[in-house]
């Protein structure tokens, strides 16, 4: 049986993967055609499982299985969306993972003394758009709506994209929920690491989630030829932003809990017989603890300001996106413990250096994660991969833990 759950799983991962933009890897933006697809087939298998399914105005696919009025909700899912060139598993497999469990607790004819709702968010990556978890923001009423004119690279905003998607953006603010309606949410997520596999363990509890922010930088100098311009007289861009990468990488080193990627530049024109007349970088930090993190993100704007100063540039900073630090309720962490613990396996625990929906999920209701090991902790990357073993035991345990969970 637990092999026959995996091999849905792993059958259903592999439909929803040709659902990208990209021949190598998973490349699936939020609100692009391979979204529509994505969603067309987890619209099908929801409904199969018996759940009701809509879309709701942040592009956050719904399916819900209903227990009747004044039932409250458990809140299950992940994200849909991928990275440039990723994996099939991460996000989408927690969505897949609980349509199955539902799927399979209804076919064995029981039934729940409260609702559940499974949800495929549009936008966790922030890879699209300068923003990022939109569908759990909304949820919880804690969205700056002013990010829904924040524009992706070939200029068009978030707004323009949720409409031609059939969505109305105007009215995400009548989106928020009810925490008292709400039981919590629960995220199955491939770990995206190798502690795991270390251990020699298919399943484990996240304790918290680290906290995120991303900045965007820009240097503006003086594109100019490379052969008559003497060093002392340039402008270049790249330079600065160079500087302002190796300070990140410093800094990170430096602080203890710091993470600092500088990973994506943007330069113009790009040319190797010019000097670099504007440079647009990202700089992305993450941190257990927040008062470092933001710490940190203060430092290097101020050095990005004073770099550009010193070489007679120009540069703009924008922190555009920050999500705090979480950590997971403790009473859902001993269901997934349990649910675990009921499959034979030794019991684990360990934080996630990975953001996650759960994240933004944490202002509405109580929230906890079930990791699946991941072969050789590689993610983000075509070839990241969970078992049809482990994600059969993944589905087990969200069907221990939904038949157990006190409403
Ligand atoms: O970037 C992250 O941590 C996640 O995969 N969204
Ligand atoms: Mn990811
Ligand atoms: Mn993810």
């Amino acid at each position: 049986m637990t092999h026959l759950l995996g091999k849905t799983a792993q059958d259903y991962l592999r439909q929803l993967a040709e659902c990208s933009e990209s021949e190598t890897g998973v490349t699936r933006f939020p609100f692009t055609p391979e979204h529509r697809r994505a969603n067309a087939l987890l619209t099908a298998w929801m409904e199969e499982a018996g759940l009701r399914v809509h879309m709701d105005n942040a592009g956050t696919l719904i399916g819900r299985y209903d227990a009747g009025k004044n039932t409250r909700t458990l809140l299950m899912g992940s994200h849909q969306d991928s990275v440039k060139q990723g994996g099939a598993y991460d996000g989408i497999m927690g969505v897949v993972l609980p349509i199955i469990a539902l799927k399979t607790l209804k076919r064995q004819g029981k039934t729940l003394p409260y609702s559940v709702e499974i949800l495929a968010f549009g936008d966790e990556e922030g890879v699209r758009f300068p923003t990022a978890l939109v569908g759990p923001r909304a949820l919880a009423g804690t969205l700056d709506e002013s990010v829904i004119d924040r524009k992706d690279k070939q200029g068009h905003s978030l707004r323009d994209a949720l409409s031609s998607f059939g969505l109305e953006p105007e009215k995400i603010g009548q989106l928020k929920r009810r925490p008292e309606n709400i039981l919590g949410f629960i995220e199955t997520h491939i770990e995206q690491g190798p502690v795991l596999e270390h251990e020699g363990l298919p399943l484990g509890v996240v304790s918290a989630i680290c906290g995120i922010e991303r900045h965007q930088l820009t240097f503006t100098g003086q594109a100019a030829h490379a052969g008559t311009v003497p060093m002392h007289l340039r402008k270049d861009a790249l330079t600065a932003a160079a500087a302002v990468t190796l300070e990140a990488e410093k800094l990170a080193i430096k602080l203890p809990d710091l993470l600092a990627t500088v990973g994506q530049l943007d330069v113009t024109p790009n040319v190797p017989n010019a000097v670099p007349g504007r440079v647009s970088m990202t700089i992305e930090l993450r941190s257990p603890v927040d008062e470092v993190r933001e710490k940190a993100g203060n430092i290097l704007q101020t050095f990005a300001k004073e770099t550009a100063q010193l070489r007679g540039l120009g540069c703009e900073v924008d922190r555009t996106y920050s999500q705090s630090a979480t950590v997971c309720n403790a009473s859902l962490q001993l269901s997934i413990a349990s649910a675990i613990a009921s499959l034979g396996k030794r019991v684990f625990t360990l934080p996630s250096g990975a953001t996650h929906d759960a994240s933004a999920m944490a202002d509405l209701t109580p929230v906890a994660m079930l990791f699946v090991r991941c072969r050789k902790g590689i993610s983000h990357n075509p070839s990241e991969f969970a078992s049809e073993e482990d994600m059969g035991l993944a589905i087990k345990a969200l069907m221990h833990l939904l038949s157990n969970l006190q409403p």
